[in-house]
C-alpha cells in the first residue's frame, strides 16, 4: 500500500551539515518510495525569506524539486515557528503544497489532525505573545522589506537571545497543555493528532468523551540518526534513518 511519511524539526542550517546530509539521503533514498511526504514544520532552523540564496536553502529546494518532479512523491509543508516565513515563491520553486496550521488528512483510513505543535503549548504565555507579534502582517512586511544580509543578521541575533532558539533540548521547550490538545481534537472531530515541535517523541493516549484519542509526537533530527513516522495499511510506525557509511 502507498506510504505516507511524516517528519518535523530538522532545523537545517549551515551549522548542522550532518543533518542536512542525512536529510538529502532521506529525500533521495527513502522518500521516493512514499506516495506523500508531510513536513510538519521547522525544516529549517530559520527562514529569512523565499529569496534566500544560501547553499543550504538552495540544496534543500533542489532536492525537493527533484523528489516531486522525478519520483512523483507529493510533498506537503506545514509552517513551524522557525520557518513560518516560507511562502508561495518557495512552494512554486519546489513544488511543495503549503498546508494551514491545522489540517485534517486521511492517514491509513483514519482522519488525522496535523499540526506543527507550538499552538498546543499554551502554558508558555510569553511564547504565544511573541508568536503573534512575529506573525503580524506589519512585522512580516517590515522584515521582508529589508536586504537579505540584514535579515540574516536579525535572525541570528534573535536566535542568540531566545533560549529555545539556540537549543534542541526538550527541557528548553515547554510541553503541550493537555486541555488544549483535547480542545483541538474535539474541535476537528478526530481521534488522532500528529505533531512535532516539543522534541519529546512519544505516543500518548487522551481520554475523550467517546473513546480515546492518540497523539503521535515526532522526534527532532540529528546528523547521526533521525526518526520519522510511516503510515501504511498496517498503521503508523516509527522508522529510523542513519547515514550510509562513507
Ligand atoms: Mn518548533
Amino acid at each position: 500500500m502507498a506510504e505516507q511519511l511524516f517528519i518535523a524539526d530538522l532545523h537545517l542550517s549551515a551549522e548542522r551539515p550532518d543533518t542536512l546530509a542525512l536529510f538529502l539521503e532521506f529525500i533521495t533514498r527513502r522518500a521516493p518510495q512514499a506516495e506523500a511526504l508531510y513536513i510538519l514544520g521547522d525544516l529549517f532552523d530559520a527562514w529569512i525569506g523565499d529569496d534566500d540564496d544560501s547553499p543550504t536553502a538552495t540544496q534543500v529546494r533542489d532536492a525537493l524539486r527533484r523528489l516531486i518532479d522525478s519520483d512523483g512523491t507529493t510533498v506537503y509543508f506545514q509552517h513551524g515557528n522557525r520557518d513560518f516565513l516560507i511562502g508561495d515563491t518557495f512552494a512554486a520553486d519546489t513544488g511543495v503544497q503549503l498546508l494551514g496550521e491545522t489540517e485534517v488528512v486521511d492517514v491509513d483510513g483514519t482522519p488525522t489532525l496535523l499540526m506543527h505543535g507550538d499552538l498546543l503549548c499554551t502554558d508558555d504565555v510569553e511564547y504565544q505573545q511573541a508568536r503573534l507579534m512575529l506573525r503580524s502582517p506589519a512585522f512580516v512586511e517590515d522584515f521582508l522589506s529589508r536586504p537579505l544580509a540584514e535579515r540574516a543578521a536579525l535572525a541570528a541575533d534573535y536566535r542568540r537571545k531566545s533560549g529555545e532558539a539556540t537549543s534542541l533540548k526538550a527541557e528548553d521547550i515547554m510541553d503541550v497543555n493537555e486541555r488544549t490538545v483535547t480542545d483541538y481534537l474535539r474541535h476537528h472531530d478526530v481521534a488522532r493528532l500528529i505533531h512535532g515541535h516539543t522534541h519529546r517523541p512519544d505516543t500518548h493516549s487522551h481520554p475523550m468523551r467517546q473513546g480515546t484519542a492518540e497523539r503521535w509526537v515526532l522526534a527532532e533530527w540529528h546528523g547521526n540518526q533521525a526518526e520519522f513516522l510511516c503510515a501504511t495499511d498496517r498503521g503508523l510506525e516509527r522508522e529510523v534513518i542513519r547515514p550510509t557509511a562513507a
